[in-house]
């Protein structure tokens, strides 16, 4: 029986390729002279398609009429067009679960380097200044802060567990309350109010595009500390860049960008900044896991039928071929 042909059209960790070796067909598009020709001369025969930053429309699908399943790697998924897939009958997986606690632990790294200046202190040590001046006393605490989490998902709750061990506050905005201990505001506008910390953690996407924009920022406040661990696409970045240069807030780290691997060149320039080329998930054994997971979606699906891990717009198709 010939072995099911997964499309690859772009590289992927490579726990993926080693777990798919042997039971599956591996097309690796990006290596192809010509892409195009490849898809029209093998497109037919792809039935699953295993990606991670890949835009992946309706158009694209349509060129691989058989596809089965789209195998994302990643939590998020907002390079995907879900909908689309779910009208062509099309699965689409993610890997949620196996990457809260790396997220998370960078969440409160990226704070404490914000608030306390950890990367300009650094600096100013390997420069030489240490020897001229104490670096200067920082502004900012963490000591006594409240922060305010857009998105309470698993990860947005592994953030506000470790946030509560430091002695922070956490608060939360989600378009629907939790039953958590946690405080409920009903928009990001009275979150950032009633915080000096905004934690992003909510998924990308049009829903949330530009949710933290200027009126956001103000609400945040002259102490207010904005980290982003989420989607570039939730902030708009020329309103931080004023934010930040005006005083309105006082800090951002930032580990996503509106136009990645483009970082906008106002936050390149301001010290008040601290930018992370988006390594929440970054390690090793996390991304292996994550990996493992793109494969065991797959294998699941071509053996038993069912996906592992399959996002909310695959659930209606999944209960009706089940
Ligand atoms: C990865 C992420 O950077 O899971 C996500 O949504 O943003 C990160 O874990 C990304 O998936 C790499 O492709």
């Amino acid at each position: 029986m010939p072995r099911p042909l997964v499309l690859m059209p772009g590289p992927m960790n490579r726990s993926v390729a080693d777990g798919l070796a042997g039971g599956f067909e591996v097309l690796r598009l990006w290596e192809a002279d010509d892409p195009d020709v490849v898809l029209a001369e093998r497109g037919k025969d792809v039935v699953a398609v295993a990606t991670g930053g890949t835009p992946i429309d309706g158009a694209f699908l349509d060129r691989v009429p058989a596809v089965q399943i789209v195998a994302s790697f990643g939590v998020g998924y907002d390079q995907i067009d879900a909908a689309a897939a779910a009208e062509r009958g099309v699965v689409v997986t993610n890997t949620p679960g196996v990457l809260d606690d790396e997220v998370a632990d960078t969440a409160l790294g990226l704070l404490l380097m914000t608030a306390r200046e950890l990367p300009q202190a650094e600096r100013h040590l390997r420069d030489g200044h240490w020897h001229e001046r104490p670096y200067p006393l920082t502004k900012a605490t963490l000591t006594g802060r409240r922060m305010g989490i857009l998105g309470l998902g698993r990860i947005g709750e592994a953030i506000a567990h470790r946030a509560t061990a430091f002695g922070i506050s956490v608060a939360y905005h989600n378009r629907h309350r939790k039953d958590v201990d946690y405080d409920y505001y009903p928009t990001p506008v009275e979150l950032a109010a009633a915080s000096d910390i905004l934690m992003i953690v909510i998924p990308g996407g049009d829903e949330t595009r530009h949710l933290v924009n200027a009126e956001v920022l103000q609400a945040l406040g002259p102490d207010g500390i904005l980290v982003n661990v989420a989607r570039g696409s939730v902030v708009d970045e020329h309103a931080l860049v004023e934010a930040l240069r005006s005083g309105t807030i006082q800090s951002a780290g930032l580990d996503v960008f509106e136009h990645e691997p483009e970082v906008h060149p106002g936050l390149l320039e301001l010290d008040n900044a601290v930018l992370l080329p988006h390594v929440g998930s970054a390690t090793v054994p996390t991304r292996d896991a994550m990996g493992r997971l793109v494969v065991d979606n797959l294998v699941s699906w071509f053996e038993h039928g069912t996906p592992v891990t399959p996002v909310q717009e695959s659930a209606d198709l999944v209960r009706r071929t089940n």
